[in-house]
């Protein structure tokens, strides 16, 4: 039904989305903090200034939804969890007040709603059941709880820094939070390599990931540059066992960059931070077997 719809840009302009609860008072302010907390939510940023104070809670993802037709939950946030039962029990147990108490829905999940304190409007929460989703989807990438290092080159910045954001935008809508992300800039793609093998072999990551762009145009020695650093990324990642997600853009042309930085042909950095994900995930999975 959204076929059609012009998208500007994907994934690069909107870095969050949030609702904003604006309470009278500090004691809703506490009281709505804890009610989010308890469902699981995760704490995000809080600040402290001169003429507000916040906080805010996060989910793995977000967004607008729009739908048409029956069926849908009355409510003004809906959040999916793994297990709608348990937080149901939970907020129970918390003495939180349901709208409507846990079922079956017709679209293959189990749902409730809960009244939002202070008098922010209801919440739906749900989960599918076991079998409804696609295999492939239960095998989602998430990197809640890992460490990252992401090596930009400040070489061509105009669009190693779009890669950059593309990279750390998919690290953070896959569960990592800001603080486990680290960047770390070198001066071009040539010392991408080196600045990988120190941070891999600090220990303190699970996976890397290498920005640059060489562009044919700008230097004579292209495919020498190009070789190397691509061969060498792979070395470090072989040598240490720790993934490196390759994301250092070789193009013949600037126009050809920008396309894959964020405009018609997506944005690599975020490819390659998915992709040191995924061995990420692999790493760990087959290392506790
Ligand atoms: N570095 C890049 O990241 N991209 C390029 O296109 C490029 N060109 O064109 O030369 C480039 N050169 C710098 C190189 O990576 C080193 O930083 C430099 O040689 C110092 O060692």
């Amino acid at each position: 039904m959204c076929d059609g719809i012009q998208v500007w840009y994907k994934g690069d302009v909107i870095r969050s989305f949030h609702r904003l609860i604006v309470p009278a008072r500090d004691e809703d302010l506490q009281q709505l903090a804890q009610f989010f907390a308890a469902l699981g939510f995760a704490p995000g940023e809080n600040w402290q200034g001169r003429r507000s104070n916040g906080c805010k809670f996060e989910a793995f993802e977000s967004g607008v939804e729009l739908a048409r037709g029956e069926g849908m939950p009355d409510a003004d946030l809906v959040v999916e969890v793994d297990n709608a039962d348990i937080v149901a029990e939970a907020a129970r147990a918390k003495g939180f007040t349901f709208v409507s108490e846990i079922a079956d829905c017709d679209w293959g999940a189990r749902l409730f709603v809960l009244e939002v304190p202070c008098g922010f409007g209801k919440l739906a929460v749900f989960s599918y059941n076991e079998n409804w989703r696609q295999p492939s989807q239960e095998a989602q990438l998430n990197s809640t709880g890992m460490k990252f290092a992401v090596v930009v080159a400040r070489f061509n910045a105009f669009i190693t820094e779009r890669l950059l954001a593309g990279a750390t935008d998919a690290l953070r809508r896959t569960g990592a939070a800001a603080a486990d992300i680290e960047i770390v800039r070198v001066p071009g793609a040539f010392e991408l390599p080196t600045a990988a093998k120190m941070l891999a072999e600090s220990g303190k990551y699970n996976a890397l990931v290498a920005i640059g762009c060489v562009i044919r145009g700008d230097t004579a020695h292209y495919d020498v540059i190009v070789n190397e650093v691509t061969r060498a990324i792979g070395e470090v990642s072989l040598a240490t066992g720790v993934p490196v997600g390759f994301g250092v853009l070789t193009c013949d042309t600037l126009e050809q960059a920008i396309d894959r930085a964020g405009l018609k042909l997506g944005n690599k950095g975020f490819e390659a931070a998915l992709a040191a994900l995924e061995l990420a995930a692999l790493r760990q999975a087959t290392q506790a077997k």
